[in-house]
């Protein structure tokens, strides 16, 4: 682990004179007092990814050591050169990042998408935590055009705690075109069908949850016996690190060590609840913004969302890390071991159904560094709606790109208040904007910082930030086969051009 590494000290000077060759070095130099000033290269790419056995084409995203994305050292700024080898044009977001709006990898008219054979540059500051990157374009990010994006912290680079990065992902091996052609129905064949919204249909009422219910069912919705949609496409394979269970990532931990897990879900269209089994977790931040520690083994994970976890490990064995898909026995994972441990086979199916991924968890997250209390100078209220039948899902009755915008002004307290008139839950993910959960169903809370937020079906969640990012910024569900059906639109400041 690059904690335990010796630091390596260079001046700027080195630096500087040293140029691109010596990247690798610096790229360990995480003590250094001097924070890198060297451009990263992050390459756009296409690879071969095994699943079940079988080939699949995938995109991938490698940083300068080959390896998924790009991790910084404390006080490093995101200073990278993007180089398109994906054979098609592509546009990369930096999913929770602050910077700049022409920066932030959407396809506005004034940023379009970077075309094949190109590179594009990106400098901003970036703020520390667990994010992640993944295209913007077309259905790029359904085919693992995705990465962890890690900004280490001081306190990262001095605790005696090792750090692990889970990312999930969804896979089929039908193409994203031929999945939402399922969806929509558009291409007239049954084929390449997904399950209809009936057959997937699960009863809240009919007492369909697993054993990982243990009260953090919504009360809401046993109340109702409401009906709820839960994963719109039967996937072939769920990744942890791009790898299934029947041959999961192990990481060698030391015995009694401290973990700092760093779990992503950049799936594209399913839910997880974390099952850290027979470990205990201590939430330590959500969406990268620290949070008061809650403990809790169980975490529910939606689309996009990340959660830190500090872990102890209790002795020399090894420990499985869960990732169960949301209505499904199906899960995917990694190990945790002392170095020796015996490793057993892993079931790929838990002996019961998930229950829907829900706001337990978020109900109990308060913000080490909530926004300054403050009444909102604007309020939005956005409706989403949708339904399986026919397949396409809206804000406030519109369809992206036909939308209008939420005007804003620079200086503002913006108050969002997100009402799902639908049976399906919505990851509501906001660019440019960290934004503090204020209110669930109406009920006020001083809750997270965060970037993306579920609201459940028939629920409404509330959000607020201070409008401090001037530019034109998407506000979307992160349901991928949502929001190219229509499911996003802009926040945008005045007098942007
Ligand atoms: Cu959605």
């Amino acid at each position: 682990m690059r904690e335990n590494e010796k630091p390596t000290l260079l001046t700027r000077r080195h630096i500087l004179a040293s140029g691109v060759a010596m990247t690798g070095m610096i790229a360990r130099a995480a003590a250094a007092p001097e924070p890198r000033t060297a451009k990263l290269r992050l390459t756009a790419d296409t690879r071969t990814l095994g699943v079940n056995g079988k080939p699949a084409q995938v995109f991938g995203l490698s940083g300068p050591n080959g390896k998924p994305g790009i991790t910084l050292s404390p006080g490093e700024r995101f200073h990278v050169d993007l180089v398109n080898r994906a054979g098609t044009s592509t546009i990369i977001h930096w999913h929770g990042q602050l910077p700049p709006w022409r920066q932030d990898g959407f396809p506005w008219p004034q940023t379009p998408p970077i075309p094949a054979g190109d590179t594009r540059s990106y400098d901003y500051a970036p703020i520390a935590g667990t994010y992640w990157m993944h295209s913007h374009q077309g259905m790029q990010e359904q085919r693992l055009m995705t990465a962890p994006l890690i900004v280490r912290s001081a306190e990262d680079v001095h605790a005696d705690r090792q750090e692990v990065v889970l990312m999930l992902h969804d896979f089929s091996f039908q193409t994203p075109d031929e999945l939402l052609a399922g969806l929509t129905k558009s291409n007239g064949s049954q084929s390449a069908m997904p399950k209809s919204g009936i057959d997937k249909a699960m009863n809240m009422g009919a007492g369909s949850v697993g054993a990982m219910n243990s009260g953090a069912m919504g009360a809401m919705n046993m109340a109702s016996g409401m009906t709820m949609d839960l994963n719109d496409v039967d996937y072939d394979a769920f990744l942890a690190n791009d790898r299934t269970l029947a041959d999961p990532e192990v990481i060698r931990t030391e015995p009694g060590g401290r973990v700092r897990l760093r779990l992503i879900n950049g799936a594209s269209a399913t839910q997880f609840w974390i099952d850290l089994g027979a470990l205990a977790g201590t939430v330590v931040a959500v969406d990268g913004h620290p949070v008061r520690p809650v403990r809790s083994s169980l975490l529910p994970l939606a689309m996009a969302q990340r959660v830190d976890v500090l872990i102890d490990l209790p002795g020399n064995g090894a420990y499985p890390i869960f990732a169960q898909v949301e209505g499904k026995r199906a899960r995917t994972g990694i190990v945790l071991a002392a170095s020796g441990a015996p490793v057993s086979r892993l079931a790929a199916e838990a002996g019961e159904n998930a229950p829907p991924v829900d706001l337990s968890l978020e109900r109990r997250l308060e913000a080490v560094a909530p926004l300054a209390p403050r009444a909102p100078d604007v309020k939005h209220r956005v409706i989403l709606a949708g339904a399986m039948a026919p397949y396409a899902w809206s804000m406030n009755g519109e369809y992206w790109p036909n939308v209008t915008p939420l005007m804003i002004a620079h200086g503002q307290r913006v108050a969002i208040e997100m009402v799902n008139q639908s049976t399906m839950a919505h990851p509501m993910h906001l660019h440019g904007h960290a934004f503090q959960v204020v209110a669930l169903n109406g009920a006020p809370l001083g809750g997270a910082l965060r970037d993306t937020v579920l609201v459940p079906p028939k629920s409404s969640v509330t959000v607020a930030f201070d409008a401090d990012n001037p530019g034109r910024w998407a506000f979307h569900c992160h349901n991928m086969y949502h929001q190219v059906t229509g499911m996003m639109t802009e926040v945008r400041y005045p007098a942007i051009i």
